[in-house]
């Protein structure tokens, strides 16, 4: 039997995903999710996994006196090397945020993290106001109608999700 707290999960859900389309938040972005900047991930795959768009943080969790991040241009990701003046972070809690439209390429310049750890990674950073084909449009046109009514049928299916439970 379907308890309580879990009707008022899926209505909340309903509600959460009904919103969802209109928001504009930026999102942060943990690096590597649990296992955070470390040897032997594959960073390639994790960005590729990913939207990133202007606004968005990258957040890099790692021993400080393991790791560091370093930001290269595409010559020096290729080669695993830090030009003189590379913006480098350290902190083992940095966040870097993406502030513009374009590619950015991060490594991990200790040891040899970059060329055989795998510490390495490219992000292709979207404009926020890019969206999908059927993205959220202005409430105003006939397409934002739609959207309204999608948010209708969730919200009517949350409140009777709720009021099975009162
Ligand atoms: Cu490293």
């Amino acid at each position: 039997m379907a308890s309580k707290h879990m009707l008022v999960a899926v209505a909340v859900a309903a509600l959460a995903v009904a919103f969802l389309p209109g928001l504009a938040v930026a999102s942060e972005h943990v690096v590597g999710d649990d296992k955070g900047w470390t040897l032997q991930f594959n960073y390639t795959a994790w960005s590729e996994s990913r939207k990133f768009v202007v606004g968005d943080t990258l957040l890099f969790k790692y021993g400080s006196s393991s790791h560091n991040v370093v930001e290269v241009g595409g010559v020096d990701f290729a080669a695993c090397t830090k030009p003189a003046g590379a913006n480098t972070w350290s902190t083992g809690e940095d966040r870097v945020t993406l502030h513009k439209a374009g590619r950015r390429w991060f490594i991990c310049d200790i040891g040899e993290h970059c060329e055989k750890g795998g510490m390495k990674f490219k992000v292709t950073v979207d404009e926020a106001g890019a969206l999908p084909p059927n993205g959220p449009p202005a409430p105003s046109n006939p397409a934002g109608k739609v959207h309204a009514k999608h948010f209708g049928v969730a919200a009517v299916t949350a409140l009777a999700a709720a009021a099975l439970v009162l």
